[in-house]
């Protein structure tokens, strides 16, 4: 028999010959590859609003919407950092638009989700129909449809921006195109998306373009309607209190084809039981404060503050007032691909 180093040796030598030709042994990287359980390079992490506001306002004094196309703070996760990710599988950032500012109208095959924290009468426009912007309204930005953000207003306006990028970017199928023009002309007045699609209704001949929502506007005075109807009426959900997913009304599937969007209220007091899903999830604090709890570690979130629960971690959401968190993660694409689990306790 070889002595044990003569094993080892023999077997760097073969590995450097066949390393030259691009080959490699799977059993030195089979137990990273193949892991009993989600080994997710993710971090549960959480960005103040308090923190974030000076440094997003002071980026608005050093680069205009013009130069920078769009004005945006990358909420880079700690296990990800230089990646421009949030979770393994989503970007997050902070944008700002100043009043009279124009960010670019563009298209990209990412899809984008807005939820805007703070500031009012800024606009996007997608697809030529302008939807004005109140704070917790949620906007989607389907993948490849024009869109531009335009604040003609008198304050500043900030939202989180949700996009696909790093799913996009896996597969390797991501474009890009400018029109040359900076905002694109209105071709729909303002109201006629949600006319159409808003009120569970279609227009009689409507044939879908597309897997996402032809509703781009998901106003928070509906959902938090919404919300505050479920609370009156029902025992909130042990581990998530009362929770609605957005969904595309004219197939019942979610918003977005590759971006879950839900939002839930967690009542006064309410204290969680222990939860996890494969879905690395960004939270956005609308309304409220309270903690998250993820084994030993405790992250207590206030009202617009963001924060990351990687995928398969146990954590325990808790309020101490009526809180409205919306949230975002790549569920829709682990359900069509068969690959989504959850579980309780
Ligand atoms: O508003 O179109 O945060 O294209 C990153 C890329 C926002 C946008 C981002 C984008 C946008």
């Amino acid at each position: 028999m070889p002595a044990v180093h003569q094993v080892s040796k023999d077997r760097r030598e073969f590995y450097r010959r066949i390393d030259k030709a691009h080959v490699a042994p799977l059993w030195e990287v089979l137990h990273t590859l193949v892991t009993p359980e989600p080994k997710t390079p993710c971090q549960p992490v959480l960005w103040q609003w308090k923190t974030m506001l000076p440094w997003v306002l002071e980026s608005g004094k050093l680069i205009s919407t013009k130069e920078a196309e769009r004005r945006v703070l990358v909420l880079e996760n700690p296990g990800l950092r230089g990646l421009s990710r949030a979770t393994h599988s989503l970007y997050a950032g902070l944008q700002l638009i100043l009043p009279g500012e124009i960010a670019p109208a563009h298209r990209h095959s990412q899809s984008a989700l807005r939820l805007i924290i703070a500031g009012e009468d800024a606009y996007t426009a997608v697809e030529g129909e302008r939807v004005t912007m109140h704070v917790g309204d949620f906007i989607v930005t389907p993948s490849w449809t024009w869109h531009d953000h335009g604040n003609p207003g008198a304050e500043p306006v900030i939202w989180m921006d949700v996009l696909d990028l790093p799913i996009v970017e896996l597969l390797d199928a991501q474009f890009m195109e400018r029109p040359g023009v900076e905002s694109q002309t209105t071709t729909r007045s303002e109201g006629q998306s949600y006319a159409r699609y808003g009120h569970t209704m279609l227009p009689i001949d409507f044939k879908p373009r597309s897997k996402t929502s032809p509703l781009f506007w998901y106003p928070y005075r509906r959902s938090r309607d919404s919300l505050a109807e479920l609370a009156r009426s029902e025992d909130p959900h042990p581990c998530h209190g009362h929770k609605l997913q957005f969904v595309n009304p004219a197939s019942g599937g979610p918003a977005i084809a590759t971006i879950g969007t839900f939002v839930q209220l967690l009542p006064k007091g309410f204290r969680g039981r222990s939860y996890r899903s494969t879905d690395s999830t960004i939270y956005c604090v609308v309304e409220g404060s309270g903690r998250v709890r993820l084994g030993e570690q405790t992250i207590a979130f206030e009202a617009k503050d963001i924060f990351v629960v990687p995928s398969w971690m146990k954590h325990q959401l808790e309020a101490d007032a009526d809180t409205v968190l919306f949230s975002a993660s790549d569920r829709p694409v682990q359900q069509a691909l068969d690959l989504w689990r959850e579980a309780e306790g």
